[in-house]
């Protein structure tokens, strides 16, 4: 169970998200963290070894990144997974058949994939609530709630859950809540800090950046927890390899440098979208006219590179998507270049046309993935792409 050190949490966070988690290999004092392409390990005697048996139990690259997110979180235990939604399927094996799950009714199609055609075969049962509503979700809790589940913002439509809230909700009735972080990152909002039980990402975003691998990773602080998720991990084997573990942990080290220029391009291209579609029509949490803007400030630091936006219809929104030249078509987000979508089509594809509407994720809607290129060319390439 890979556990943070204690100089590990503390310092700030540019300075732990270079160095937590990594020290001068032993060996050599390589300064990187060595990338241990390795099965198993060589054991001195029966019963005797280096505290590593079979790679997929432990691994040092993977622990090196483990403790780096770990610690930006402000957590003590992290857990790498082969894909975020490997790592949410491991969390949500915690869970044991007959039990209760309310979740919010905006998040990933693939999460709601997971827990709609997946998961309810195996007894696990989900209430969907609009979670902007604390009320709803409390309304939804029953004996049998054992977790919540929340994005904030959620994708696409960059809704917010006051998750100190939620929390408490979720803890008066026994239940544990968990937050996927994907989105806004630790650099912009840590939710262990505001009550959450487990935080979770697709490191195959923000936290690697570089659109170059798929991973996933839980942060905890619970012992008794850490320690059921790392017998999932071990018995479930959803685990990355060490090459991209250390593509993530290579990315970390700019992240807090990355997510300034995702957050100051993010801004910029939502005040230029809001003047010239309408305020109304652009979802972006840094927005003064967002409907959430005060919880957006209260609970986050900043706000990223992630902006929805309705142009009516799905014609215009194919138009739009088809004529860009610095924005790249393309599902996932989070890298250092600008990717655009059509959620109805591609990353919501799997949730029912009906429940898209009833939840207002419309045809017209297209999402952004501010990268880190020049903020005038980026809003250059929408400009000509609107026509
Ligand atoms: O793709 P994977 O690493 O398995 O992560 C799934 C996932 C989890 N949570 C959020 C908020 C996500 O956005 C994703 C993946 N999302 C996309 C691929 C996308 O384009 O939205």
């Amino acid at each position: 169970m890979t556990r943070v050190l204690p100089d590990e949490l503390s310092g700030s966070f540019a300075t732990r998200a270079i160095h937590a988690g990594q020290r001068p290999d032993p060996m050599s004092g390589a300064i990187m963290t060595p990338i241990y392409q390795t099965s198993t390990y060589v054991q001195d005697a029966v019963g005797e070894n280096k505290g590593y048996e079979y790679a997929r139990g432990r691994n040092p690259t993977r622990e090196a990144l483990e403790r780096n997110v770990a610690s930006l979180e402000g957590g003590q235990h992290g857990f790498a997974f082969s894909s975020g939604t490997g790592c949410l399927d491991s969390i949500m094996k915690l869970f044991q058949s007959g039990d209760h799950i309310v979740c919010g009714e905006n998040v990933y199609g693939g999460t709601f994939r997971l827990f709609d055609k997946l998961l309810t075969r195996f007894g696990l049962r989900f209430t969907y609530v609009d979670s902007r509503d604390l009320q709803k979700v409390a309304d939804a809790m029953t004996p049998e709630t054992r977790g919540v589940v929340i994005e904030t913002p959620t994708n696409p439509l960059m809704r917010l859950t006051d998750i100190a809230g939620c929390a408490g909700i979720a803890h008066r009735h026994d239940a544990i809540l968990i937050v996927d972080n994907t989105f806004t990152t630790p650099y912009f909002q840590r939710p262990l800090e505001y009550g959450a039980d487990i935080v979770w990402h697709s490191t195959t975003k923000y936290l690697n950046g570089h659109s170059d691998m798929i991973g996933g990773l839980a942060v905890l602080n619970d012992d008794v927890l850490a320690e059921r998720l790392q017998f999932i991990l071990n018995a479930a084997g959803a685990v990355p390899g060490p090459f991209d573990a250390w593509l993530v942990l290579r990315g970390t080290k700019t992240l807090h440098l990355r997510m300034r220029q995702h957050d100051a391009n993010g801004r910029a291209m939502a005040a230029w979208l809001a003047d010239r579609v309408g305020e109304d029509r652009v979802y972006y949490p840094g927005l003064a006219s967002h409907p959430q803007h005060d919880l957006a400030k209260r609970q986050m630091s900043g706000f990223g590179g992630m902006i929805s936006v309705d142009l009516g219809t799905r014609e215009r929104a194919v138009q739009v998507l088809n004529r860009v030249r610095v924005f790249s078509l393309a599902e996932s987000l989070g890298g250092v270049e600008s990717l655009i979508s059509h959620p109805a089509s591609m990353t919501h594809a799997s949730v029912e046309a009906s429940r898209r509407d009833s939840i207002g994720l419309s045809d017209g809607l297209i999402r952004l993935s501010c990268g880190v290129e020049d903020e005038g060319d980026l809003i250059g390439d929408i400009e000509q792409a609107m026509g």
